[in-house]
Parts: C-alpha cells; sequence; structure tokens
C-alpha cells in the first residue's frame, strides 16, 4: 500500500436522543471520518471516536485532527506499507493520541483487506460469523424513561443491558431495575466516579447479581482497582485504564479486573487491540468490545474485531438505528435476535452513504502525499 490522497471530515449528526453519563451528555454528536486512498484507486476508511470535549480520555476531535495533520500523516504517506502492523510500529514515535491514530490505523487495516479482496474479520484472523450484542442505556431523567428503554432493547433481541451509575443513582436504581426485571443479564457502568473510599457502597452492588462493573475507580488507575476486586464478588471491568498492551499485562498481573472492554480506539488501532485479545486469551481473561458511540464506519471496524475467538461476552455495538435516524454506511448494521451477521464482502464490509456524508459534513481537508 502507498497512500497518496487522504481526506479527513467532520461530521455532525444528531442523535436520536442525548446519551447521558457520569461525565457529560451528547446529542450533537462531532467527529472525524477519514478516507485513505491508495495509489491504485482504492480507499479505505476510518472514524475518529474523540469527542468534542475530554471527558472520558484527554483527547478531543480538535486534538486528533492537529496530530493526524502535523504528524501521523507525514508519517504514513507516500510511504509503502506491506502490512497494518507496520502502522503502530511507525506510530510509536510519537507518544499516546491513541484515538488520532487508530483513525488512520483502522482506515489502513480497511484498505489492506480490500486490497487482498476478504473481509475486515478475516484479515483480523476472526472466526465467528455472528457476533453477540448488548446495548448501553445512558442515565435517565426517570426510571419510567429507563424502564422504557430497557424494554425496547430487550425487544429488539440485545443480550445484555448496561446501565450508567453514579453517586446518588446507584444503589436506588438498580434495585429499581431488579425489582422489574430480576433475571435480565445486566451490568453497570460507572466511568470512574468513584474512590476507595466508596467501599462500603461497591460492596452493596455485589447483592444484584450484576454480570461485572465497569470502570468503578480512576480512569488511570490499575493499583486501586487490584484493592477493590480482592473485596468485591461481582468481577471488574476495566475499561478507561486500558490504553495498552502494557496496561493490560498490568490490571493482569494485578488482578484489577477479570473482565476487559477492548475499544480499538483507545490502545490506538486494531493491531494492538488484536495484541491485547490475544493476552487475555493466553490469561483466561474474557474480553467484549466496547463502544463509543460511532456511527457506521466505526461500528463496522469494531465488529469485524469483535470476530476474534475471546470476545466472547456481548460487545456494546448496538445497530445502526438503535443511536441514528440514516447510518453512513449501507447496508445498516441490523441485529437480529442478539447477534450481527458478519458480511462478507471486502474490507470493512459495508458500502459508504456518500450522500448521507456529505450532508453530515461540516468541514473537510485533503492532503496529498
Ligand atoms: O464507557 O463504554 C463507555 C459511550 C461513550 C463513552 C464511553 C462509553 C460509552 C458507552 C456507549 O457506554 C456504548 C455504545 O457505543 O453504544
Ligand atoms: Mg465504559
Amino acid at each position: 500500500m502507498n497512500i497518496e490522497q487522504v481526506k479527513i471530515r467532520q461530521l455532525k449528526m444528531r442523535m436520536k436522543s442525548p446519551f447521558k453519563t457520569s461525565f457529560g451528555s451528547v446529542q450533537d454528536k462531532q467527529f472525524l471520518i477519514l478516507e485513505a486512498r491508495d495509489r491504485d484507486g482504492l480507499t479505505g476508511y476510518g472514524e475518529g471516536v474523540a469527542f468534542e470535549v475530554p471527558w472520558y480520555t484527554e483527547e478531543t476531535m480538535k486534538t486528533s485532527w492537529h496530530v493526524l495533520e502535523d504528524f501521523l500523516l507525514p508519517l504514513i504517506m507516500g510511504k509503502e506499507i506491506h502490512h497494518p502492523d507496520m502502522v503502530s510500529e511507525i506510530f510509536s514515535s510519537i507518544r499516546r493520541n491513541n484515538m488520532a491514530k487508530a483513525t488512520l490505523e483502522t482506515a489502513i487495516w480497511d484498505l489492506y483487506a480490500k486490497k487482498q479482496s476478504i473481509p475486515l474479520a478475516t484479515a483480523l484472523g476472526g472466526q465467528r460469523e455472528k457476533v453477540a450484542v448488548g446495548v448501553s442505556i445512558g442515565i435517565q431523567p426517570t426510571h419510567q424513561q429507563l424502564y422504557q428503554k430497557i424494554e425496547d432493547a430487550l425487544e429488539a433481541g440485545y443480550q445484555r443491558i448496561k446501565v450508567k451509575i453514579k453517586p446518588g443513582e446507584d444503589i436506588a436504581l438498580l434495585n429499581a431495575i431488579r425489582n422489574e426485571y430480576p433475571d435480565v443479564p445486566l451490568m453497570a457502568d460507572a466511568n470512574s466516579c468513584y474512590t476507595l473510599n466508596d467501599l462500603a457502597l461497591l460492596q452493596e452492588l455485589d447483592q444484584y447479581g450484576l454480570l461485572m462493573i465497569e470502570q468503578p475507580l480512576g480512569a488511570n488507575d490499575i493499583v486501586q482497582h487490584a484493592k477493590l476486586q480482592s473485596q468485591l464478588k461481582t468481577p471488574i471491568c476495566l475499561d478507561e485504564s486500558i490504553t495498552s498492551y502494557e496496561d493490560a499485562e498490568a490490571a493482569i498481573d494485578l488482578g484489577s479486573c477479570k473482565v476487559m472492554n477492548i475499544k480499538y480506539a483507545r490502545v490506538g488501532g486494531l493491531t494492538e487491540a488484536k495484541r491485547i485479545h490475544d493476552l487475555c486469551a493466553k490469561h483466561e481473561m474474557e474480553v467484549w468490545c466496547g463502544g463509543m458511540l460511532e456511527a457506521g464506519i466505526g461500528r463496522a471496524h469494531a465488529i469485524a474485531l469483535s470476530t476474534l475467538a475471546n470476545f466472547t461476552l456481548p460487545g456494546d455495538t448496538a445497530g445502526s438505528t438503535h443511536y441514528w435516524k440514516e447510518d453512513i454506511i449501507t447496508p445498516e448494521i441490523t441485529v437480529k435476535n442478539g447477534y450481527i451477521s458478519i458480511s462478507k464482502e471486502p474490507g470493512i464490509g459495508y458500502e459508504i452513504n456518500h450522500s448521507a456524508i456529505e450532508r453530515y459534513t461540516v468541514k473537510e481537508k485533503v492532503y496529498r502525499a
């Protein structure tokens, strides 16, 4: 591969309803789409998942664009790239900025698979023909609205429900859910809003039969989570804290979690995500694929990654119509009986809905080798 042209677009897409977590709320989602064109005319697509505000990690949509334009594109464009694994190696001279890196790295993975005329899932070494899907439900204004969202999700076939919790909306919330839905496969995501001072409260959560509790403590912490896990029955799942293979190694060594949420963008791309997946498999640590409220291109990459053997738990990869009136890919991603079928088409396996992308674009810039 030899990238001769890259187009970065900033899109603005309205979500059907606001998504609220312990750190903030988003409805008009702005994000990047990157198109990487090879010398032979094929194009690969990547989606930038950094939000406008640095509340999930330190990156933003604007820092992603800056790092891509000033540092990452110059490292890649016009260079002979034999395999996408080379990209993360080349990027190792730039510290962190993982979401910026993943925006370009995933586009090159898509391009690579298209060049081989194979699905991205196959290029990654995935075996599954369909992947299990759960749903993540943001904090709702009332319990009634939450029940409605749970009803809708169960109706649509999602295999497990994840709810967001925060101080003041935790015990009472889970209690209420368990009264209505005693047996539903349920987990809670705290997005780092507790500390070890909340130990007693977190131990109380043990009685609700949660599949796991996601990221209860600090977004960078691995040590305190180990202390917490040793005093908790509920398995801890790390999300924010795992930004690299080394983080995953440390978490396994220390016993900081029993489950890992892998988001390819948080760790710098699909190559690193695959390495972490393989490491977890070796240590019998179950993994699942997280989501970042992506539109179709980002979701397609996540779904392809989820076909790897150790993605044994349902991911946060809800279908296109869950968040969007109209997606930027076609056909849209659909969930049937709790599964998404893997496309047999080359690359990400979906066509680009160019007219939708044009309409959602608020800014774009072209770069040439
Ligand atoms: O913590 O998993 C998270 C969305 C934005 C930022 C962080 C998270 C989430 C989700 C949504 O839980 C999952 C999805 O994309 O549907
Ligand atoms: Mg999370």
